[in-house]
């Protein structure tokens, strides 16, 4: 034991040294409890035999200890789970990249099955070769990889109002981020070929999926030709039945409806369509009653994953990691603002990689927390120089009857044991 303790003795000034040298100020999170450990000086049960031998699950899944890293679903929102959404566990997730089976769903008449043998394209309309693609046919085309966020225009729809939903996962967890593979939507509209279409400019593709909803939406040449990505894969796998299998239209920086999932059809059109989700929903309601339309692009957002509702801070004062995610939809982050007194002073936190077009960023701060309550708040700079709004500001242009797009600057109150709640300062 007296052993033991010198050991321990001695690796702490070691450590307190090191922290010295590099100018960290870690105090007491590490040295402090090895003496005497039965975690340490015990032989432990995974020590004592043997562990599970390869194959013993084919595709693994996260060990049950991580069994709470879940989507979950808020019932009250809508009727049935058919047509409705969950959300992605943001706040238990570090990283950008947003695993498949934890990465929210929504669906308006439910996640189909579809087979890759079943599968078909038709690219249609104003080409000169209408064309039917089967799923071998795409995998023939040269392939581009690239990753980016997809935001629901309805995320944080709910806090229009006034903080509601208690937990970064219900707040802003309609979002995942994912690398794609696939093949570029302009390079299959060339295979059809567009001189049919005559003038680009003004020109559009509806595009639809298999599922009964279809989800028909327009999308302007102009966007079709720049970045869609008719997809089959995300983070290196076949896409999961929920987000499309085998195949998804992928539209950077756009909302996610226009995302059509289970892809069947692209007709090249002189017009926009102007269908359900492009009128009733997916349009932003102004004070005057008026609805604007074609809001397509997520605009600089923001959120703290952590501390946050759902992980509230349980090590008391002292070092701090503040992290969370930033995202836009017109270029790249540059800089992520952390402010702990409600917008009044800001600091500027690390971004964990440079900013990527379209896609997430993670950004940390570290902090000496002294134990008093925090009104944390995040904003986000993208590389067009636009600043993220605070809600007051939000509102001041849309008033207060949208849902859609709802990229106010959230604040989470940290009170002195650590715990988070969702509060509004605007
Ligand atoms: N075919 C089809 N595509 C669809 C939908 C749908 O219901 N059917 N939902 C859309 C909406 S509103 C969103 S936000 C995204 C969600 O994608 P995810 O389920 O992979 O998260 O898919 C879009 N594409
Ligand atoms: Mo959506």
């Amino acid at each position: 034991m007296s052993d033991s303790s010198t050991k321990s003795g001695a690796s702490r000034r070691a450590f307190l040294k090191g922290a010295a040298a590099t100018g960290a100020a870690f105090g007491a999170t590490g040295a402090a409890r090895a003496e005497g450990d039965p975690l340490i000086t015990e032989v432990q049960y995974w020590a004592a035999g043997l562990g599970d031998g390869v194959d013993a699950t084919p595709y693994g899944m996260p060990i049950e200890f991580e069994d709470h890293v879940i989507r979950r679903n808020v019932e009250w929102l809508t009727a049935d789970t058919i047509s409705s959404i969950n959300f992605t566990p943001i706040h238990a997730l570090d990283g950008t990249i947003t695993p498949q089976g934890c990465a929210f769903e929504r669906h308006h008449s439910g996640a189909i099955t579809l087979k890759k043998e079943d599968y078909r394209l038709m690219i249609n309309g104003l080409v000169d070769t209408p064309l039917v693609f089967s799923y071998a046919d795409l995998e023939r085309f040269p392939r581009v990889t690239r990753t980016f966020f997809l935001e629901c225009a309805a995320n944080t729809g709910m806090e229009w109002a006034g903080a509601q939903l208690n937990g970064a996962q219900y707040t802003h967890g309609m979002i995942h981020n994912m690398e794609y593979t696939g093949v570029t939507l302009r390079t299959l509209l060339e295979e059809a070929g567009l001189d049919a279409a005559g003038d680009l400019a003004g020109k559009w593709v509806y595009v639809e999926g298999a599922d009964a909803s279809s989800n028909g939406r327009s999308i302007p040449m102009e966007k079709a030709l720049d970045d869609c990505l008719v997809a089959f894969k995300a983070n290196g796998e076949a896409l999961r039945m929920e987000h499309g299998y085998p195949v998804r239209l992928v539209v950077p920086g756009w909302e996610g409806n226009m995302w059509v999932k289970w892809l069947r059809r692209i007709e090249v059109m002189d017009a926009p369509v102007e269908s359900r989700e492009e009128t009733s929903k997916y349009t932003d309601t102004m004070a005057d009653g008026t609805s604007r339309k074609w809001t397509w692009t997520m605009d600089a957002k923001s959120i703290i994953t952590s501390p946050s509702p759902q992980m509230p801070i349980t090590h008391g004062k002292g070092p701090l990691v503040i992290t969370g995610l930033a995202w836009s939809g017109n270029g790249a982050i540059t800089a992520v603002d952390v402010s702990l007194d409600g917008g009044v002073t800001w600091q500027e936190a690390r971004l964990a990689e440079p900013g990527k077009p379209m896609a997430l960023s993670r950004f940390y701060l570290d902090i000496d927390w002294d134990g008093s309550e925090m009104f944390l708040q995040s904003r986000a700079v993208d590389d067009t120089g636009y600043v993220q709004p605070t809600k007051t500001q939000l509102r001041e242009v849309r008033g207060l009857n949208s849902i859609y797009h709802n990229n106010g600057i959230q604040t989470w109150h940290v009170n002195a044991e650590g715990e988070a709640n969702n509060v509004e300062v605007s």
